[in-house]
């Protein structure tokens, strides 16, 4: 079969659908590019000298690990020069990252998680990088992390990689999701599952169990049906899988179907759910919409909340849409 490249899948959605203009293939070429030396790093385990914590904490209170603070650096300096960017936000950096004076900027601002999943680092578990595109506000003068409060439905562009058995960057601009498996022989990324489809239903769901006691009721009342099985008002026996690193969940999910759940916690309103919504939430929402699924905090599309900070967190609720619509419609019981 002829390998498409990703330089020629861009090139000809371009043609097709008019939605990838120059700047922004350069900027999905060259975090694809970044990617593959994160994914470098990352299968150096032990031998790069790249495991291990650090003494410093990132902005969500984490321990930062050494692959968590490279993975940043790689993200920064291989997107700063190229022009394509007024600005970057990280899950790893209080505040926006301004390109430097010295180089033009371009009309997109890029986010990104550099590297989910860190807990899962020096147990050799798939991590992976998490990434969201948004247009520069017209006539914006020197960017701020207001610039960035922009819904999901704004994005241009939305990827991750996962670091795995295999490679592979998934990617959407808003016509399907595409997958490209990175030959490591040739260095470059192949085209190898195109228009990814989630199954509408699914038996298989995916949660940190550990959590239930902290659970609103709705969630403990869908909980309780799957585990209840065939014996209970699903009529059907269910399977669990919790990885714990949401990159790798979503690719089982958008490859076999599922659904995904980071529910809000009473113990805390200020901090609904872990996940966060610029970087984390509103890229796999898009990337999951694109592939037929849904994605809600609950109650509401992800892709429709305003956002308010660059950090804020949001319950999440994604996967195969006949079960997310199921949990989503008994939070408005
Ligand atoms: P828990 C990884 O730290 C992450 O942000 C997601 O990738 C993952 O889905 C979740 O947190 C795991 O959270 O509470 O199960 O460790």
């Amino acid at each position: 079969m002829k390998r498409i490249s990703l330089t020629q899948y861009l090139v000809e959605e371009q043609r097709q659908h008019n939605t990838i203009p120059a700047e922004l293939r350069l900027l999905i070429e060259v975090v694809a590019r970044a990617c593959k030396t994160i994914s470098h790093s990352v299968g150096k385990g032990a031998l790069g000298d790249v495991l291990g914590a650090l003494e410093s904490e990132n902005v969500q209170g984490e321990v930062q690990k050494k692959l968590d603070v490279i993975s940043n650096e790689i993200l920064l300096e291989a997107n700063e020069w190229g022009g394509h960017l007024a600005a970057m936000a990280s899950e790893e950096m209080e505040s926006i990252h301004q390109i430097p004076n010295r180089y033009p900027k371009g009309e997109y601002m890029l986010l990104f998680d550099p590297l989910d999943g860190s807990s899962n680092i020096d147990v050799n578990v798939s991590i992976g990088t998490i990434f969201s595109v948004l247009r520069a506000p017209e006539g914006m003068g020197q960017p701020t992390e207001q610039d960035f409060m922009q819904p999901g439905s704004k994005q241009v562009a939305a990827g991750y990689a996962v670091y795995g058995p295999q490679t592979m960057l998934v990617l959407t601009t808003g016509n399907g999701v595409n997958c490209f498996t990175l030959d490591r022989e040739m260095g470059s990324w192949v085209l190898t599952q195109r228009d990814m489809k989630i199954p509408t239903t699914t038996k298989e769901f995916a949660i940190n169990m550990s959590n239930q006691r902290h659970w609103h009721p709705p969630v403990q009342r869908y909980i309780n049906e799957l585990l209840a099985g065939s014996a209970g008002v699903r009529g059907t026996d269910f399977n669990m899988r919790w990885i714990a690193s949401m990159v790798a969940d979503v690719h089982r999910i958008l490859n076999r179907g599922g659904i995904f759940m980071y529910p809000a916690d009473i113990r805390d309103p200020s901090k609904p759910g872990k996940l966060r919504l610029m970087y984390e939430a509103n890229p796999m929402a898009f990337i999951v919409e694109q592939a037929g699924g849904m994605a809600t905090d609950g109650k509401h599309r992800i892709l429709d909340i305003q956002p308010e900070k660059l950090h804020q967190r949001v319950p999440v609720f994604l996967g195969s849409r006949d079960e997310v619509a199921v949990v989503t419609g008994y939070h408005h019981a």
